[in-house]
């Protein structure tokens, strides 16, 4: 099958677009809500560009029927969002808000009403700040406040959400939040990046635990990882191991235990100069790996990296800039920036990584279906004078990647959907508004949504399951449908 033929994919494949809490809610001080990690690193100064904040972000919790309706209009059968913590849940422990969980019942609601399945995710980075006072996911007790969370949202709308995922990209949570800085809550030590990384671990697996138990037997629990597709920029036996750590920093520390049931050993060889690991109590591994029935792959761009023997300039790895290193223990490890076209984020696009992975999990974890629960691309897109958003760019990514999951598709990985980031342009974390992700213009003057060129292409796929072979220009126009 070649990249001029039709592509079909299955029957029942799911066609979304993501958002997550902080980054499109707003309403920070509704209803009840508390602040998260992200409302006070957001106004640290000097962490967020231009200040930017998701005080009001684009406005979701007003207008979340209108943005259902857009849904639907572009024929999405799926749609993943976040739950935000601190709104049901402000201070991290005892009772719900409950106007807090009528916000998402009503919304569920209205997506069910409108063929739309809903696809949950408890802990997409908006940790209840109290919860970081007491020490946040350094601490092990975090990990049990977040099983009484996913308790307490699955008892509320259990009844009508069947796709759960516990935790977003715990790697971004971990190192970026507290190794590197550049997330929330901005703590820069390594000992506590890699604390952090097994208590999100061990939040999953209590977590899935707790859903187990107040869901029905037809739920589904999943986790969304952003593995790095990780090469090394030759084959020299110092490239490969710098691979072989990233690797196992990035992606093992994660999957190790979920699916394997053990950290790798070794990573906790490479990490034995910072901490012997004690904080992983006997039983721990055996919990983190409770039964999963799908794997979400967030994948954006691969990276390269190779032994630095040399002194070399600030480390820039495209995960911020930052002064410090997310890779705890891999300060001799220099990223490189792939080749080929790159995104506003500087990203290089490169489909073959989303290949690589998925075949690299179906093989890794056979039985175990996968979902894409992430992919997309930033571009400085912009109205024209009559109001149309074209993005050529980001239809070309998009069928790039689309080709990529059906190429695994017929190699034998068991992909049961895609979801777009994002469905609507969004606070970026510490990029503030300045990136554009969304297959949805959002004029963030008025709130306006406009669905962009990739939004009809988008709805055109989602509708047939029929990914054409690209011809420029054609999706141009919402009737060029
Ligand atoms: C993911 N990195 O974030 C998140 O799940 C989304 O909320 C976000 O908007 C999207 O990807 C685009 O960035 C990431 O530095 C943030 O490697 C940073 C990195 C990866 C993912």
């Amino acid at each position: 099958m070649s990249e001029h033929e039709t592509a079909s994919f299955p029957d029942g494949f799911l066609w979304g677009a993501a958002t997550a809490a902080y980054q499109v809610e707003g309403a920070a001080r509704e209803d009840g809500r508390s602040p998260s990690i992200w409302d006070t690193f957001s106004r640290v100064p000097g962490k967020v560009r231009d200040g930017d904040t998701g005080d009001i972000a684009v406005d979701h919790y007003h207008r979340w029927r209108d943005d259902v309706r857009l849904m639907a209009e572009l024929d999405l059968n799926a749609y993943r969002f976040s739950v935000s913590w601190p709104r049901v849940q402000p201070t991290g422990r005892g009772p719900a808000a409950r106007r807090g969980l009528d916000f998402y019942s009503a919304l569920v609601d209205e997506l069910l009403a409108h063929g739309i399945r809903p696809m949950l995710t408890l802990y997409h980075w908006d940790l209840p700040q109290e919860l970081e006072t007491a020490g946040g996911w350094p601490e092990r007790e975090t990990a049990r406040r977040f099983a009484d969370y996913a308790h307490l949202v699955a008892r509320a709308l259990g009844d009508r959400v069947e796709l759960w995922t516990t935790l977003n990209e715990p790697w971004c949570s971990a190192f970026l939040g507290y190794g590197a800085g550049v997330h929330a809550p901005g703590r820069t030590d390594q000992v506590a990046a890699l604390r952090a990384a097994h208590h999100l671990n061990l939040a999953h697996g209590l977590g899935a635990e707790a859903l187990r138990a107040a869901l029905p037997a037809s739920a589904r629990l999943s986790v969304a990882l952003n593995p790095s597709a990780v090469r090394a920029r030759s084959r020299s036996a110092e490239d490969l191991d710098a691979q072989r750590r990233v690797d196992a920093l990035s992606t093992r520390i994660f999957t190790g235990p979920m699916l394997h049931g053990a950290y790798p050993d070794d990573l906790i060889a490479d990490t034995a100069g910072l901490t012997d690991w004690s904080f992983v109590r006997d039983g721990d591994p055996a919990v983190i790996k409770h039964p999963l029935d799908a794997l979400g792959v967030n994948y954006y761009t691969p990276s390269v990296v190779s032994a630095a023997t040399d002194n070399r300039p600030p480390r820039d790895d495209g995960h911020g800039g930052g002064e410090h290193n997310p890779w705890p223990g891999a300060d001799d490890v220099a990223f490189h920036q792939p080749p080929g076209a790159r995104t506003a984020m500087d990203w290089s696009v490169d489909p073959s990584g989303l290949y690589d992975l998925l075949m690299r999990f179906s093989r890794e974890a056979p039985g175990l279906p996968l979902m894409v629960t992430e992919n997309g691309a930033a571009f400085d897109d912009e109205p024209d004078p009559e109001g149309a958003v074209h993005d050529p760019d980001r239809i070309a990514y998009l069928h790039g990647h689309l080709n990529a999951v059906h190429r695994a598709i017929g190699d034998g990985a068991d992909v049961r959907g895609y979801f777009l980031w994002s469905l609507m342009d969004n606070f970026e974390w510490s990029y503030g508004y300045s990136k554009r992700f969304g297959a949805v213009h959002v004029d963030y003057a008025t709130q306006a949504r406009t669905p962009k060129s990739s939004a009809y292409w988008y709805a055109r796929l989602a509708r047939t399951s029929q990914l054409l072979p690209e011809v420029p220009g054609m999706y141009d126009a919402p009737d060029a449908n």
